[in-house]
């Protein structure tokens, strides 16, 4: 499908063809005849790359020689997703492709699926830092992403013929990456072990060993803007490539050992940490993107010179601390101006706390990091020097602001005891300028429980900024027809850059041509997305049952098993005749998450959906009635497909948990309608909506804290509740597995004696709340009412917004001038 005009370029269809066969010619030395899609795809990205270079460079020299600070947004992934439809996008070169490919023969379709989608994230966090950059080129912020370019991002996930995850390594740089530019001449050496020593009356690092840290560059083009920013992803190289003597004494492995060793550094995304081996390597990984970013941003602003005046380094770029894996960066900033610049302590502590910000993603204290001191000793002995002096300090500053030794003792950035450890989170909220959470009520959390020393006394620290997504990537270019849809309704496409304007459709949701339009448009993406299923993993959807999805990283706190076990209920329901066939609402639902590798009940509980959704399929009694599809390796091209056809969208976890989430947003703004809990940004969005197009269920977070207070018991829910006990009965009994009792007894003795997240408790209200979803979908002009009141209401979660708000509340800066 041809998509709707995008900013235009000036250049022609027949001129970019001519591009496009150059770029054949003289990057891949192939004709048009010759050519595979894999080489068109190649070519255009180059064309495309030399339509931004001008741009790219004037918006680098702007910012260096102008006085508007820039954003680091330092992050250890950027879910970046395909990139030459938004790059087409974004440079107004859309249209052109088209015509332009099809000219030469080519199927656009076919050369856009060339591209391999690189997975350097895990989900919502890395998804949000790519959101993040795509605004910051679109509001003219100057802006670099940090970054790691792993070689591995996240697994490829099948499932074997039991159900079970197979994890599988993404290779994806076994393909070309027109995207990226390796700049070798801009590399980093960045440092590790060895030990420190007095030295004329200073502290000196003598490092073990080193990694070379070379930059690849990937252009970030804004939309309308004409700035083009830079996403700076580091590679770990070794310095000598293998050692030769040893090499011809035949003893290879050894040879090659260094090298191996420093290349591992890039070579995973989040390596297993179970194992001293891999917590060293993780650690190992933060502080080589956070080192090489900050010699590179001094290098940026001050180029060689061997004296710079660094007291301005803040007033040149700020720091934002993407969670806590760059936080390593903050004892780094201090040793780079003390040991290298000659800084005083002082000086250097006014300049680092001035230059980073944190943002805190979680409300699980497990995933809040902690380090042991003795590896941060073993790899980064300097470091913990440093680290130990931060909070000598931050102990004193204490002692002058309370009395309250308890809360000096539980704020303590190291440890005290025999085995001390260093808590990231909380050497981030004490150096960091600004703390904030992503969602209004999960920085009201961070404010009340999880770091609520910290906001005691230092409350002005602490903001919120609500998290957002790019309409370009998940309106515009996922979801053509509504896009095209809107556009027509408001008489304008700005609401690209205003997504605000998206509150103009209100009065259409009372227009029945409208919302038969809006309608269609549903059905169409449905259509679209089963024929995407058949081809994908041969699945057979009927688009005119309800969708119904649930995509998140599989996780106990979401909850996807409340949702498999009100399926299981409702599956119960049909095959004992408790409901009429003729009262059911069809439905297909649709799962799509990877679990960690380590994570064994949520594992588990993708073996049990798969095998759900098996038994459902091969039993006659509820064909067309109830189906379940689990989508494998979901990623963000899957997304794109999946959240536009999505008519019912699943928010589900235990109120307190959910930071914010993040594909709430994208299906509200794409036309589904949300059950939820009151949890993370579900709470804004039907504040926004309106309570009336929100399907809302589930305890508050107060009543989940009063519920662990009173020594919860999950086995009273599951006595309570009889479509409960059916449905946990028969995953215990064998129904899902066979026959047999044991593949699931972990997960069931987990629901009945432990259920931390209350699955079990909330599921009666769970299943109350589908009767009056299903009342709702019958009536479908009502339906698609609300779900274009969702979408009207829904443009105050662009990231564009987000990005105003980190400006104003955070980073203090904005865009670059713009020329007269
Ligand atoms: O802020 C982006 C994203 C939120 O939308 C999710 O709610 C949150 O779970 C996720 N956080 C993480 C960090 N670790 N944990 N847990 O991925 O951030």
């Amino acid at each position: 499908m041809t998509e709707l005009t995008a900013p235009k370029s000036s250049v022609t269809a027949a001129q970019f063809a001519d591009e496009i066969r150059n770029e054949l010619k003289y990057t891949q030395g192939v004709t048009p005849e010759q050519a595979k899609p894999a080489d068109v795809y190649v070519a255009t990205a180059t064309a495309v790359r030399k339509h931004l270079m001008d741009s790219w460079m004037k918006t680098q020299q702007d910012m260096v020689n102008g006085n508007t600070k820039a954003v680091g947004y330092l992050s250890a992934e950027f879910l970046m997703g395909k990139q030459l439809r938004n790059a087409l996008l974004n440079s107004g070169l859309t249209d052109q492709f088209y015509a332009a490919v099809k000219e030469l023969g080519f199927d656009a379709q076919e050369v856009i699926d060339a591209e391999y989608e690189p997975g350097l994230g895990n989900g919502g966090l890395g998804r949000l830092a790519a959101c993040f950059i795509d605004s910051l080129a679109s509001l003219g912020v100057p802006a670099f992403g940090y970054g790691i370019q792993y070689r591995y991002g996240i697994f490829r996930q099948e499932f074997d013929e039991d159900g079970r995850q197979v994890e599988r390594p993404d290779y994806w740089l076994a393909n070309e990456d027109p995207w990226g530019h390796i700049d070798y001449a801009r590399d980093q050496r960045v440092n590790f072990g060895g030990e420190v020593v007095e030295e004329d009356g200073k502290r000196v690092w003598k490092p073990a060993w080193a990694v070379r840290a070379i930059p690849v560059d990937y252009m970030v083009p804004g939309y309308e803007s004409g700035r083009v920013n830079t996403l700076r992803l580091w590679q770990a190289r070794a310095y000598d490539e293998f050692d030769l003597l040893t090499f011809n004494k035949s003893e290879y492995l050894d040879a090659v050992k260094p090298q191996v060793e420093a290349e591992n550094i890039s070579k995973i995304l989040y390596p297993e940490d179970s194992t001293e081996v891999g917590k060293e390597l993780r650690l190992e990984q933060q502080y080589f993107f956070a080192s090489a970013s900050l010699h590179d941003a001094i290098r940026v602003f001050y180029g060689d010179a061997e004296k710079p005046d660094l007291t301005t380094f803040p007033d040149k770029i700020t720091f934002q601390l993407n969670d806590t894996h760059p936080v390593i960066g903050i004892p780094e900033l201090m040793r780079i101006l003390i040991d290298e610049y000659g800084y005083d302590w002082d000086t250097a502590w006014d300049i680092t706390t001035k230059t980073f910000n944190y943002t805190c993603h979680t409300l699980l204290p497990e995933a809040l990091e902690v380090w042991p001191a003795s590896l941060i000793g073993k790899l980064l002995p300097r470091h913990l020097e440093i680290i130990e002096k931060i909070n000598d300090q931050f102990m004193h500053e204490l002692a002058d602001r309370t009395d309250d030794e308890a809360k000096i003792e539980r704020m303590r950035i190291l440890t005290a005891g025999e085995n001390p450890s260093v808590r990231m989170a909380y050497l981030a909220s004490y150096a960091g300028s600004h703390v904030n959470g992503v969602a209004e009520l999960h920085s009201q959390l961070l404010k009340d429980v999880t770091l609520r020393d910290f906001s005691d006394i230092y409350p002005a620290k602490f903001t919120n900024v609500t998290n957002g997504v790019t309409p370009r990537r998940f309106m515009k270019l996922a979801n053509p027809g509504l896009s095209a849809l809107i556009t027509e309704g408001l008489g304008t496409d700005k609401w690209l850059e205003d997504l605000e304007l998206l509150k103009n459709l209100e009065p259409l949701a009372a227009d029945d041509e409208f919302v038969k339009k809006f309608a269609k448009v549903k059905y169409d993406n449905k259509v679209r997305f089963a024929d995407f299923a058949k081809a994908e993993y041969g699945f057979e959807l009927d688009p005119t049952t309800m969708f119904d999805t649930m995509i998140k990283r599989l996780h106990e706190y979401k909850r996807q098993a409340l949702k498999i076990l009100e399926v299981i209920a409702t599956y119960a329901d049909i095959k004992s005749g408790k409901v009429k066939a003729e009262d059911i609402t069809p439905r297909t639902v649709i799962f799509g998450a990877k679990a960690a590798p380590g994570y064994y009940l949520a594992k588990m509980t993708i073996q049990l959906i798969n095998n759900v959704a098996k038994v459902i399929d091969n039993d006659p009694d509820v064909k067309g009635k109830l189906k379940v599809v689990f989508p494998w390796n979901y990623n963000i091209r899957v997304a794109q497909m999946l959240i536009p056809a999505t008519e019912l969208d699943e928010q589900i976890s235990q109120a307190g948990k959910e930071a914010s989430g993040t594909s709430n947003m994208k299906f509200a703004l794409n036309g589904a309608l949300t059950v939820g809990t009151l949890d993370g940004a579900n709470v804004e969005i039907r504040e926004r909506v309106g309570a009336d197009n929100f399907f809302l269920f589930g305890m508050t977070v107060d009543e989940v804290d009063k519920m662990y207070e009173g020594n919860y018991d999950p086995a009273k829910f599951y006595e309570a509740d009889p479509r409960l006990k059916t449905a946990i009965d028969m995953v215990a009994d064998g129904t899902f597995s066979n026959g047999d009792k044991e593949t699931y007894a972990p997960l069931v003795s987990d629901w009945l004696t432990k259920d931390w997240f209350m699955t079990l408790a909330d599921f009666t209200a769970y299943h109350d709340i589908q009767s009056q979803i299903e009342t709702l979908y019958a009536d479908q002009l009502e339906w698609n009412r609300k779900a274009i009141l969702n979408v009207a209401n829904s443009g105050y979660f662009s990231s564009d917004r987000s990005i105003e708000d980190y400006l104003e509340r955070v980073w203090m800066t904005g865009p670059l001038p713009t020329e007269k």
